[in-house]
Formats: structure tokens, C-alpha cells, sequence
């Protein structure tokens, strides 16, 4: 088991159906911990860095569109696992295909309006977290 922090956004389709609570709930529930937190409107330069990796994919262009669509939430989460942790949380990217109980089953609306964001591996993670967030503006707890 490892200690770890991951990246994550509540997207503007769960924050304009007002269950940023709900969220961390099962965020504090699930064992991870907030150690940093911010909401945003994300310019769409700021989106499309964010996304980079996916420039060349088909859905690029929709993908900024919705993330720049309203505020988003965004934090840092630590605990055991945290990378693994969360995405097991959040379910399966088509909320169709995300297991019951996951946030995605139970806020997502669409594969494009799927409620959060959270990092995948260990590289990406460090990456994101420091796109967002000063390292100070990170809280060990
Ligand atoms: P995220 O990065 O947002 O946590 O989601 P993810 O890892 O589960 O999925 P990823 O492959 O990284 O894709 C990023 C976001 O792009 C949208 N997407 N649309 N129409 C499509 O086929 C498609 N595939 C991906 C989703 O909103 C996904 O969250
Ligand atoms: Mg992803």
C-alpha cells in the first residue's frame, strides 16, 4: 500500500446539479482525505492544457466545450491508493458501463457529462496536481 495524491474535478454538470457534497461524501467515505481545493472557471486555454493528452482524439472539441461550460471543483485527494482508490470510486468513464453505488452511476448523465475527473497513473497525477495547485496551497493533514 502506498500513500498516495490524485487529481480530481467535479465537472460542471455535477456542480450545476448542486452535489459538490454528495461528491466529497463519498470521497471521505471511500477513504481519501481533501488536502486542497478550489472552484474554477476554466478559460479554454486552460482546458485544453489540461486535456493535451487527448488533443487528437475525436471528442477534444466537445470535451473543452463541457469543461469550460460552468465552474468546476477542483482538489487534491490523499490516502492509500489514492490514484486507484479514486477511479474505483468514480466507476467506468460511460456511466452506462459504472458499476451501482459509483459516483457515475449515480450523478453522470452521458460519457461527455460524466460528473468527475481523476487522475490515472501515478506521473499524471504529480502533473495535474501541479497544473492547478502551488504546492503550498496543498495541505498535509
Ligand atoms: P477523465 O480523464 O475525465 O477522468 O475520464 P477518464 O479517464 O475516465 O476518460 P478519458 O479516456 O481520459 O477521457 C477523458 C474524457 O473525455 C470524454 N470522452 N468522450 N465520446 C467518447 O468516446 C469519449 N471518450 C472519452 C469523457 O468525458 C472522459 O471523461
Ligand atoms: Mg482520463
Amino acid at each position: 500500500m502506498a500513500l498516495e495524491r490524485t487529481l480530481s474535478i467535479i465537472k460542471p454538470d455535477a456542480v450545476a446539479k448542486n452535489v459538490i457534497g454528495e461528491i466529497y461524501t463519498r470521497f471521505e467515505k471511500g477513504g481519501l482525505k481533501v488536502v486542497a481545493s478550489k472552484m474554477k472557471q476554466l478559460s479554454r486555454k486552460e482546458a485544453e492544457g489540461f486535456y493535451a493528452v487527448h488533443r487528437e482524439r475525436p471528442f477534444f472539441n466537445a470535451l473543452v466545450e463541457f469543461m469550460i461550460s460552468g465552474p468546476v471543483m477542483i482538489q487534491v485527494l490523499e490516502g492509500e491508493n489514492a490514484i486507484a482508490r479514486n477511479r474505483e470510486l468514480m466507476g467506468a468513464t460511460n456511466p452506462k458501463e459504472a458499476a451501482a453505488g459509483t459516483i457515475r452511476a449515480d450523478f453522470a448523465d452521458s460519457i461527455d457529462a460524466n460528473a468527475v475527473h481523476g487522475s490515472d497513473a501515478a506521473e499524471t497525477a504529480a502533473v495535474e496536481i501541479a497544473y492547478f495547485f502551488p504546492t503550498t496551497d496543498v495541505y498535509a493533514r
